[in-house]
């Protein structure tokens, strides 16, 4: 008999039951959505959570950075990655910015912080960097270079949800930051996100073009759009945040069983946990080298031919999509270690309850 697809996510869900009362909530109050008391609740539980200054949430994580962005009021050029999901660098086009690339370091796969300098321009206005897989980039580079160029510093941490350094939330950094509750993500509301901001006036702008511009009944302030999260997804939310060590710790698990057993495999390279990291193990990348003697691609077609589906997070390379691929950043012989980072990457199947012969499988099929 076929054996059971391995896909390379599995959402968390709670008990049902446990949501039914929350759901009685909403039917009874017939509140929802526009901010209401789920929202509130929710918003509230992610601040102390996070330990964040102020949270708006969103409808999801792409929203949220374009109103991170709008937020910002950039203009010109955004220093960014070639190497994320394609909706950090839609986000710098569709608010009528030019993204430009910067090249990424080949031990976290985040954008170098000692590259950035030579870009600037009298036309940069910002730096749109990801905590790629929830690793945590360079903050402390950025914002010296953020403060001395007089930039903005906007953090896509649509992976880093929960991520702790030293004790500290990785997702609280910038002028504004953004998590994403995707589906796929270590922690999701289905759909939705967050922006986190610096304090009361940041968070006033973000939520005020997340609801049209409207400051009240009569004002209308700004050519705001709806980024709104309905009340059914902040309730899931509010439940969510109780089960997340959970869901983690299975994680945890997993993780520490693939570094475990891939350590000694030739040509498998993985992302070391920096020192004082509490990940969120909600990725598990590798780079699949030269030494490996399979390409990449290879690899991924014998697992999926064995019901094993992994993905390519992140191929192809941003830089090289159509819409961004005559930038002169773009050139491949600009972005060396993304270029081939996007070749070998290979993002092995993870989550809460991946079963231990289910894992096995895996690791036999990498490992051969
Ligand atoms: N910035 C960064 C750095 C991001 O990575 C993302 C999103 C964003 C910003 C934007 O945040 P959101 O606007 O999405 O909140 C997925 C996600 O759709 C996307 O959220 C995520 N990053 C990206 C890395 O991955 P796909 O195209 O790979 O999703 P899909 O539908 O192929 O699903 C992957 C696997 O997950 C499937 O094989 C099965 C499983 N799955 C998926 C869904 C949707 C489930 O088991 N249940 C589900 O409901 O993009």
């Amino acid at each position: 008999m076929a054996e059971d697809p391995i896909l390379v996510t599995r959402p968390y869900l709670p008990p049902l039951a446990e949501l039914l009362p929350y759901l009685e909530e909403i039917w009874a109050s017939r509140w929802l959505t526009n901010h209401g008391p789920f929202h509130q609740r929710f918003a509230e539980a992610l601040r102390e959570f996070l330990g964040a200054p102020q949270v708006s949430l969103t409808a999801n994580g792409m929203l949220a950075l374009e109103l991170a962005i709008e937020a910002s009021a950039l203009k010109g050029e955004v220093i960014t990655t070639p190497y994320s999901f394609v909706a950090t660098t839609h986000a710098v086009r569709r608010s009528g910015l030019k993204p430009v690339f910067v090249d990424i370091k080949r031990d976290d796969l985040n954008i170098d912080p000692a590259l950035i300098e030579e870009r600037i321009t009298p036309e940069t206005s910002a730096i749109v960097a990801v905590h790629c897989y929830g690793n945590p980039c360079a903050g402390d580079d950025l914002q010296r270079i953020a403060d001395k160029h007089g930039l903005k510093l906007i953090f896509d941490a649509a992976h880093a949800f929960g991520v702790r350094r030293h004790g500290k939330a990785v997702a609280v950094q910038g002028d504004y930051a953004i998590i994403s509750f995707h589906a796929t993500k270590a922690f999701n509301t289905f759909e939705g996100g967050a922006v986190i901001s610096g304090d009361a006036a940041a968070k006033q702008l973000i939520d005020r073009y997340s609801n049209f511009g409207i400051a009240d009944e009569v004002t209308v302030q700004a050519v705001g759009g709806n980024a709104k999260m309905s009340e059914f997804n902040a309730a899931l939310g509010l439940l969510q945040i109780s089960h997340f060590e959970n869901a983690r710790a299975g994680r945890r698990l997993a993780d520490a069983r693939y570094r475990s057993a891939l350590q000694s495999v030739r040509g498998i390279e993985m992302i070391a946990i920096p020192e004082g990291l509490e990940s969120n193990y909600s990725y598990f990348p590798v780079l699949v080298t030269e030494e490996y003697g399979m390409s990449r691609d290879a690899l991924y077609e014998k697992l999926k031919a064995n019901g094993v589906f992994s993905r390519r997070y992140f191929y192809p390379l941003l830089s090289t999509l159509p819409m961004y691929r005559d930038l002169e950043s773009a050139a491949p012989a600009n972005l060396p270690v993304a270029t081939r980072a996007a070749e070998q990457i290979l993002c092995l199947p993870i989550y809460h309850d991946l079963g231990e012969s289910d894992q096995d499988r895996i690791i036999e099929l990498v490992a051969r």
